[in-house]
């Protein structure tokens, strides 16, 4: 394209959008029974989060219900959510985490 007659040219640049893939949010719900401990380990083991920043949000779970505690792609997330629901199972809590499409 952009060629004369002579077959002299400019170059044309052409804009083609970089592929993202969907994303979903992680989702951590209160309950009554799981200890405050447990939550914030799981956050620290699984979320990657330092002591401070996972008793914050744990926090804010335990006030509001729940929150998102980060968005992933649909593999990471589908692991992120196995690994919190194995834990809480192996230690009789009944912590619920989910996902849901951003
Ligand atoms: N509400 C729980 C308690 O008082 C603590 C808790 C926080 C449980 C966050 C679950 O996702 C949760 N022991």
């Amino acid at each position: 394209a952009g060629e004369g007659d002579d077959g002299t040219g400019v170059a044309i640049q052409t804009k083609t959008r970089t592929q993202r893939p969907p994303m979903y949010k992680v989702l951590l719900l209160n309950d009554d029974f799981t200890p405050m401990e447990f939550v914030v380990m799981v956050l620290e083991r699984f979320f990657g989060m330092n002591h401070a920043q996972a008793f914050e949000l744990m926090l804010t779970v335990h006030k509001k219900g729940l929150a998102v505690v980060g968005v992933f792609t649909h593999e990471i997330a589908e692991t992120k959510v196995t690994q919190v629901m194995e834990a809480a199972r192996q230690h009789q809590h009944p912590l619920q985490c989910t996902m849901e499409k951003e």
